[in-house]
């Protein structure tokens, strides 16, 4: 059976520490302990020896350092990275004939880079890929099993890591961070938004390893398993770490920390095994109480939402989508992409963020620019700057790519039409990217002009999108809202498909409000009435100008009027803070009187 098949069916159990194992071994204080596998081969095979025989049915390769930035210059990373696989292969056999066993899994473990990626530090996102690159060529080469990415602390390095070895590699790949007591990494990735990133990008198991012991570990997969359908692991310390006498030692036993793990897989962990501090007396005591378990039954989860590495936004509510990141009649806006000046896109979603927008639209089109490196840019500049999710809108390809490439957490692509080239190009890419996806209701043949044909629109991009695997809760359908100068007599058709879309096909719906508008005079008022009449219909994910005020406060009122706001409380808060600006400017204006 393969790896997948088999997580299913048996608790996967993992081996715990490996650099302290070593210590004894020869290993100096400071060196990467991965050069072991080239000094002293013998040394690093008995510590993969000790776990197989404490009962570990998957080992990782002594390589969590073994990158060509933490590795000194003269050491040639591939070589490494193959010798170790081979030493654990070696081990593996070995067990195996000695036991009569089947042969335990050998996985390429890999640990960060050592150097944070932009915007925090200096290393590139490319660069990062590169030597991740090397690591997973190198170990796929070996024999390796899985890909086993480890101990991040940065979503955006982590998804790096899953790229590199999803691109080079067939392989399973499994994928878990480090997170603190309150349940974020140092960088400040939440649970949730690691869940819902490395799930969309396709990991076979995500999880949380190091930092804490297995009882602090435990409201986290309970937090984990909230936001995941998929696989978990559970990989904790031996406790929580303690300074004594200058030393780090962990508060756990081997027996108390094989019961609070045992206790994790209750919950519906998959794999399981130990981070610092532990050794192989750990894992025998955990063997005993985890082998041949079959994972706990989980509830499935079926969220629809959206992060970046620090924010979810669930489409629950009304949600804003922020539209003012849009080169389209602002001339300061065009002048600055032409320059590759990235400080009006940032001070606009500052703007749009403060006053309230959920998620922003980031459109960069300008004719002779290149498109995709604006996007990258844009996208990179904004998540620098402000916490909220992204839409990656464009018309080209490579610029959304770029986009979702650069993106820092789960985005959403806008937009797909019911076109077959759109939806053969543009749903494998949200595919491979985790982005959830806005479907507009139209084809080759344009615009339908009835609800009727539109509903028939959104039904085929569903279907298309969960061909891809891509799940209705992330499709987003857009009815699409025309000029009411122009069409003025089927106005009603765009609002009437969002009420059939969401009756009937049960999915979250979008329009663009400010299309309403266009070549007509007093654009504000028109918008809010638009705006209100389709909320009313059932709109989830109106896209609009945060910054004029008759559109958040329609948006607040509309909550208020239905219900939507427990005890009025945001209404409340947005009348004062208004009434409390309002006087602000007017005892300003009288100072400057
Ligand atoms: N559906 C989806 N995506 C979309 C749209 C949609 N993306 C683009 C657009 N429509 C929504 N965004 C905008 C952005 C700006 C304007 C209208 C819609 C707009 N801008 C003013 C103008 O062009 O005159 C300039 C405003 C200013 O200077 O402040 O009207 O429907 N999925």
């Amino acid at each position: 059976m393969d790896i997948l098949g088999m997580l299913g069916e048996r608790v996967l159990l993992m081996d715990g520490a490996m650099g302290t194992m070593l210590q004894g071994a020869g290993l100096q204080p400071g060196e990467n302990p991965a050069l072991l596998n080239m000094r002293n081969p013998q040394a690093v095979r008995d510590v993969h020896l000790a776990y197989l025989q404490a009962g570990a049915g998957l080992i990782l390769t002594n390589t969590f350092g073994a990158n060509g930035h933490k590795l000194p210059g003269d050491n040639d990373v591939s070589a490494v990275v193959r010798r170790a696989v081979g030493i654990a292969r070696e081990a593996a056999a070995q067990h195996a004939t000695d036991t009569g066993e089947k042969e335990a899994l050998v996985a390429l473990n890999i640990g960060p880079i050592g150097e944070l990626l932009e915007p925090s530090g200096m290393l590139g996102f490319d660069q990062a890929y590169a030597l991740f690159q090397e690591q997973v060529v190198a170990g796929a080469a070996a024999g390796a099993d899985v890909i086993y990415i480890e101990t991040m602390s940065d979503l955006l390095e982590a998804k790096c890591a899953v790229l590199a070895a999803k691109e080079h590699s067939n392989l399973p790949v499994f994928c878990t961070m480090s997170f603190e007591q309150g349940g974020r990494t140092f960088m400040g990735v939440s649970i949730a938004a690691m869940a819902l990133t490395l799930h969309g990008l396709g990991v076979d198991c995500v999880g949380l390893n190091c930092s804490v012991g297995p009882e602090e570990i435990a409201p986290m997969v309970q937090e984990l398993i909230r936001w995941t359908d998929c696989p978990i692991i559970a990989k904790p310390n031996a406790g929580m770490p303690l300074i004594e006498n200058g030393q780090t030692v962990f508060a756990s036993t081997p027996e108390s920390f094989a019961h609070a793990v045992a206790a994790l897989l209750e919950l519906g962990v998959s794999a399981v095994g130990g981070c610092c501090g532990t050794t192989p007396d750990y894992i025998r005591k955990l063997s005993k109480l985890a082998q041949n378990k079959k994972p706990s039954k989980r509830e499935p989860v079926g969220v629809s939402a959206v992060c970046s590495a620090t924010k979810v936004v669930r489409i629950k509510q009304v949600t804003v989508i922020g539209e003012r990141i849009n080169p389209s009649g602002k001339k300061d806006l065009q002048k600055a992409l032409l320059a590759g000046d990235m400080d009006v896109v940032v001070d606009e979603a500052m703007e749009q963020a403060e006053v309230g927008a959920d998620v922003l639209d980031v459109n960069v089109f300008v004719p002779d620019t290149n498109e995709a490196l604006l996007m990258a840019g844009a996208v990179r500049a904004i998540q620098a700057a402000a916490r909220v999710p992204l839409a990656i809108d464009s018309a080209n390809y490579a610029a959304l790519e770029a986009g979702l490439r650069a993106y820092n957490g789960k985005p959403i692509l806008n937009s797909v039409t019911g076109s077959d080239e759109s939806l053969n190009t543009l749903l494998p890419l949200a595919k491979k990217y985790g982005a959830a996806v806005i479907g507009l209701t139209m084809d080759e043949q344009g615009v339908p002009r009835t609800a009727e044909a539109r509903v028939r629109v959104a039904q085929k991009i569903l279907n298309a999108a969960q061909e891809q695997g891509i799940p209705s809760r992330d499709v987003y359908i857009d009815c699409l809202t025309l000029p009411s100068c122009a069409e003025q007599e089927i106005v009603s058709e765009a609002l009437v498909a969002t009420e059939r879309m969401k009756r009937e096909l049960e999915v979250n719906t979008v329009l663009g409000i400010s299309n309403i508008s266009y070549g007509l005079p007093g654009r504000a008022k028109l918008n809010q009435a638009y705006l209100l009449m389709a909320l009313e219909r059932g709109l989830d994910m109106p896209i609009l100008d945060p910054t004029v005020p008759e559109m958040m406060d329609a948006v607040c009122c509309f909550c208020q009027l239905k219900n939507m706001d427990e005890d009025s409380a945001d209404y409340v808060a947005w009348m004062k803070a208004k009434l409390e600006e309002a006087s602000e400017e007017e005892v300003k204006n009288q100072l400057s009187l």
